[in-house]
Parts: C-alpha cells; sequence; structure tokens
C-alpha cells in the first residue's frame, strides 16, 4: 500500500454494520447507480477524482462487521486481509443507518476503538508515533436520510456531537441518490493530505532533534579528547 505523500493512490474502508448502505455507498459513488451486491473477494473499487489540481486515486474496500466478527473467531483467511485494510489503510468512512440505533452503537462503542486497536504504534523506521498510534483520516455517515421522517431512531445532534467531539465531519445522505458522496471523499482526501503533512513534519523534527543531539555529542567528545591530549589553553571551561 502506498504511504507516502508522493502518491495519490490511497485506500478507504468502507466499514460498518451489515445492511447499513455499504455496498449502495460505493456503487453510487462509482458506478452513479446502486446494487446490492458485494463480494468481499472483489477486492478493490477505484474512486478517480481531482483536487485542487492534484490527482486522486482512491480505493474503496467495504468491510462488513459482520463478517469481520466472524472472521476473526476463525483465524487465518479472510480476518489477514480485514486486519490489513484496518492497519494500512489511509481514510475510513464509518457508515451506520440513521433507521437503527444499533449500527450507530456500533460505531461509537466499537468500530472507532476497534480501527485504533489496529493501528500502527511505530513507522517503518520502528519509531513510535508521538501520540501513540498512526492518524486516519476518518467521516461520520448516517444513511437511509429519505426515511428520516418515518424511521428516524438517531439524532442527528448526537451524531455530529460525537463526530465534533473526535475531530471529524459529519453527513447525514441517502445512499440510492448521489448527494454528498463526492464532497465526502473530497473531505476525506484533505485529511489524509493533512495528516501526511503532519507525519512529515513530525518526521522533520524527529531528525532536527537527532542531528543536535549528535552535534552536542561530538562537540563533547571533541573537548575531552583536546583536553585529554593537553591541547586547549590551561583553566579553558568545558563547553555547556
Ligand atoms: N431507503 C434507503 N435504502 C437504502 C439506503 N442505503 C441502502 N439502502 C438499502 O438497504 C439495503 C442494504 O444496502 P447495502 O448497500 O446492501 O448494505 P450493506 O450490507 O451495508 O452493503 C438494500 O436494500 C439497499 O437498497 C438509503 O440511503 N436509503
Ligand atoms: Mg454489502
Amino acid at each position: 500500500m502506498s504511504r507516502t505523500s508522493a502518491s495519490s493512490t490511497k485506500h478507504i474502508v468502507v466499514y460498518g454494520e451489515p445492511a447499513v448502505g455499504k455496498t449502495c455507498f460505493i456503487d453510487m459513488l462509482i458506478h452513479k447507480k446502486h446494487f446490492a451486491l458485494w463480494i468481499f473477494s472483489d477486492g478493490f473499487k477505484t474512486y478517480n477524482t481531482k483536487i485542487d489540481g492534484q490527482e486522486w486515486h482512491l480505493q474503496l474496500v467495504d468491510i462488513n462487521s459482520a463478517l469481520f466478527r466472524e472472521a476473526e473467531s476463525q483465524q487465518g483467511g479472510l480476518i489477514d486481509a480485514f486486519n490489513h485494510y484496518m492497519t494500512d489503510s489511509q481514510g475510513f468512512v464509518l457508515l451506520y443507518s440513521i433507521t437503527d440505533q444499533r449500527s450507530f452503537e456500533y460505531i461509537t462503542n466499537e468500530a472507532y476503538v476497534e480501527i485504533f486497536r489496529h493501528r500502527r504504534s511505530a513507522n517503518e523506521k520502528n519509531e513510535p508515533y508521538p501520540n501513540g498510534r498512526q492518524r486516519f483520516a476518518a467521516v461520520l455517515v448516517g444513511t437511509k436520510l429519505d426515511q428520516a421522517h418515518e424511521a428516524r431512531e438517531v439524532d442527528k445532534d448526537v451524531a455530529e456531537d460525537w463526530a465534533s467531539s473526535q475531530g471529524m465531519q459529519f453527513f447525514e445522505l441517502d445512499t440510492h441518490s448521489q448527494g454528498s458522496l463526492e464532497e465526502i471523499m473530497e473531505v476525506l482526501a484533505k485529511d489524509i493530505a493533512r495528516n501526511e503533512k503532519w507525519d512529515q513534519e513530525e518526521d522533520n523534527e524527529r531528525r532536527n532533534a537527532e542531528k543536535a543531539a549528535k552535534r552536542k555529542t561530538s562537540r563533547g567528545t571533541s573537548w575531552i579528547g583536546n583536553a585529554a591530549r593537553g591541547l586547549l589553553p590551561k583553566n579553558a571551561a568545558r563547553p555547556k
């Protein structure tokens, strides 16, 4: 998987309980019409877009929480693929249905924690991430907005408050229409770019701190070496 800022091919997991509209979400975004069939072995579906002059190839994969739980209890097979996407994907669409309170609770109580649990604690050079885990972009999306009038179970304000408490954007939509799907992808792409910028800045700070520490050490060694060889004037103060 691409993890560098040079590449604009990124991986996005659409994650949620069964029947919340994951398949419809991906198919409406990519094919502009909804189907209701998706098989994990289909692999990625790619959404290509251009944002502020940059090309993005967002590869979407659907993770069904029920399949995930089942795979975890069975070991091997699918679980390796699921773990891989949870660990290395750059973005997540956290999907629930506004007509199903349980699907919202799954996202807020379990799915989000599950993602954190999977994220790496150190980079490729085995250096720990300063805030404990590798960053990821995420948006909270409530589906089936067209059924809000007769069947809403999840309060919009409650969902919005939770999303903002986690620093993510929140949308409600109907996955049978295109609505804000493209805007959601744009939010994710920008969050991914921002995360990579922060990662890069932290990396630079780390390198600078290492260089400064090396300079300090080599100055110390050289003073000791010079003192030992009698090359320093008498009473020369040791540098701080
Ligand atoms: N009314 C309505 N039905 C939806 C919406 N999104 C999905 N569905 C329906 O919900 C069912 C499950 O959708 P699907 O995309 O297969 O869910 P998945 O299991 O999360 O992939 C299907 O019958 C869809 O047509 C929506 O926004 N509005
Ligand atoms: Mg599906």
